[in-house]
């Protein structure tokens, strides 16, 4: 009985550290490139919602001072050539050592600074991801004169891999900020993701747009993560029962819960917006209702009340023992625990299936004659 309450503390200390971890987890990363190559862009696809500024004139922007969402920091640097900073104090001027990766912006090609810079971060061992910019306008550009999609790709992918040649460098991604979902930014999401560690993964993971299948997989084994974590806070606040409930059961955790599952498959209203953009009218207005019903179902505190009442509805005509993985006192936080995670999990069900069929839509969206398979 004391060996089980020791257990059952321990758990509850480890999920408890790990979602401070993962709460607390930040992604450093520099994004540098000349002006209206579309840094600003880029950025905002990789997050999935529109956090940088982004124009047509150059936009003012203030260095060192990051673009946040959720984890990850963006900073946002011009190129060495074109500013007031020497390429030789470059490196020390941007704090750049502190940064977890750098994403080299071109919207044509890497010139000489570029590649001395280059050769600098790879001496202080930062991985560098080079990544083309408006690869869209060059494949539309070539169609019209009557390159296809596959041609125009192969040709720019292998100039810049000349360019590239005997550099370090962690890839080339060729990519459009206008589709986020064609081309190589889900690489460059993945590959910056297989090249971290932890919290930080489990952070970036967490943070970043749908841009394939495969992310959405992660995420989903992100989401099932954080859910074991809240729920196990629940289980350890919630021993006193809530009116109408019965059950002790923790409902600010549940809100928080809530948010970062949303957060986590880019249901929030910032992202939702983001998504609008990108889609046909048709398909935005079906996935708009479908994230409106989501949020009804688990957005507030009375949505989720309902939700607790039911299920505590269904557990009282079962035998509670079978649902309780531990014993004596711990029983209550047992319930607690269970009941989180099943809310928890139905959160993810739902919102997997609507991140599924955003991402089914903007393959629907995107340029066909593009299409590089
Ligand atoms: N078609 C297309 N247009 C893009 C893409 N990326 C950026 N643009 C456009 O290029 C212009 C400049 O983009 P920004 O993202 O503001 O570029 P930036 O590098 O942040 O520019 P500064 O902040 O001024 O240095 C905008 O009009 C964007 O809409 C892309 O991948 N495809
Ligand atoms: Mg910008």
């Amino acid at each position: 009985m004391e060996l089980d309450k020791l257990d059952l503390n321990e758990v509850l200390k480890k999920f408890k550290q790990d979602l401070e971890s993962y709460k607390k987890a930040k992604i450093k990363c520099g994004i540098i490139g000349r002006s209206g190559t579309g840094k600003s862009s880029l950025i905002n696809a990789i997050v999935g919602e529109e956090v940088a500024e982004v124009g047509e004139v150059e936009t003012t922007m203030t260095i060192n001072e990051p673009i946040e969402h959720g984890g990850l920091l963006f900073y946002d640097l011009p190129g060495c050539s074109t500013s007031n900073f020497p390429k030789e104090t470059y490196i020390n001027e941007f704090n750049i050592e502190e940064f977890d990766c750098v994403i080299l912006v071109t919207a044509d090609r890497f010139y000489e600074d570029d590649l001395f810079l280059i050769q600098e971060l790879i001496r202080i061992k930062k991985p560098v991801y080079a990544v083309r910019t408006k690869i869209d306008f060059s494949i539309d550009r070539g169609l019209r004169r009557g390159n296809n999609a596959k041609e125009t790709y192969g040709k720019i992918y292998n100039n810049l891999s000349d360019s590239l040649k005997g550099y370090r460098i962690k890839g080339i991604y060729l990519v459009s900020s206008d589709y986020p979902s064609e081309y190589d930014l889900s690489k460059l999401l993945e590959d910056i993701y297989s090249s971290l560690n932890n919290f930080k993964k489990e952070r970036f993971i967490a943070d970043i747009n749908i841009t394939s299948e495969n992310i959405l997989l992660e995420k989903r084994i992100i989401a099932n993560k954080i859910v074991s974590r809240f729920s196990a806070i629940a289980a350890a606040n919630g021993l006193n029962p809530i009116p109408g409930v019965d059950i002790g059961v923790d409902l600010a955790i549940m809100l928080k819960m809530s948010k970062e599952v949303q957060n986590i498959y880019g249901l929030n209203a910032e992202q939702q917006e983001y998504n609008m953009q990108l889609l046909d009218k048709k398909s935005a207005k079906f996935i708009a209702t479908k994230v409106l019903q989501y949020t009804s179902r688990y957005g507030g505190r009375e949505a989720i009340m309902v939700l607790l009442k039911k299920l505590s509805a269904t557990i009282a005509t079962k035998t509670a023992s079978k649902w309780i993985p531990f014993v004596g006192q711990a029983i209550a936080a047992g319930i607690g625990f269970k009941m989180t995670s099943w809310i928890g999990n139905d959160m993810i069900n739902d919102a997997d299936e609507i991140a599924k069929e955003t991402f089914d839509s903007f393959k629907k969206t995107e340029p066909t004659e593009a299409n590089l398979v």
